[in-house]
């Protein structure tokens, strides 16, 4: 990519990618093109697909769980055409990396509410409970076990008292205790770990 194209591109991702400076943003855009596999037919949209994607998260930002991370690449994946292109990219990053505590809680919810109903349910905070926690070989029923932390987690955060997660029942038990934000596992990244990346194409 030229200089000139770089630019435009930079000035135009910059009016939504608030977080970012210019320079941030041309960063940012550069990496983008270092792992995106560019396509065959050059009118064809560039973007990084589902797997390149997941690998980044796990590569770069040390993700390990699947789940979490597919539910990442659809919240970076705005327009839902299975694709992130260099927009949803740098905004994405933009909550990601910087994100105000309110734009962190509503992209964790997002990822945390596994089939997109507007709700964490006792069955998505069990299967996310049981895969972020390390098996204690000892328990004779590790299930038992995580039911209760659900039951926990329920008793704690789930204000109107219905069974399950709404958005506004998240943000207040956030607001209350910031640990909570990332309650069902991790899905922020590791910002020591991608400063060194950025270095790296500098
Ligand atoms: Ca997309
Ligand atoms: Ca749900």
């Amino acid at each position: 990519m030229n200089r000139k194209k770089l630019q435009k591109v930079a000035e135009s991702v910059c009016r939504t990618a608030k977080h970012f400076n210019k320079i941030e943003v041309e960063c940012l855009i550069k990496l983008f093109h270092t792992l995106v596999v560019e396509p065959s037919d050059r009118h064809a949209t560039i973007g990084l697909d589902r797997n390149t994607f997941r690998n980044i998260l796990h590569v770069t930002f040390g993700m390990t769980d699947d789940m979490i991370m597919d539910r990442v690449f659809r919240a970076f994946d705005t327009d839902n055409d299975s694709c992130v292109s260099v927009t949803e990219w740098v905004e994405g990053l933009s909550i990601f990396l910087r994100g105000t505590l309110e734009e962190k809680m509503k992209y964790c919810f997002e990822v945390y509410d596994l089939n997109g109903d507007g709700y964490i349910s006792r069955e998505e905070m069990f299967h996310m409970l049981k895969n972020s926690l390390l098996k204690q070989p000892s328990e004779e029923d590790p299930d038992e076990g995580i039911k209760d932390l659900v039951e926990i987690t329920l008793k704690k955060m789930d204000y109107d008292h219905d069974g399950k997660l709404s958005y506004t029942d998240f943000e207040k038990a956030v607001r209350d205790e910031n640990l909570l934000l990332e309650a069902f596992g991790p899905c922020l990244p590791d910002i020591k770990v991608f400063i060194f990346a950025c270095k790296k194409i500098k």
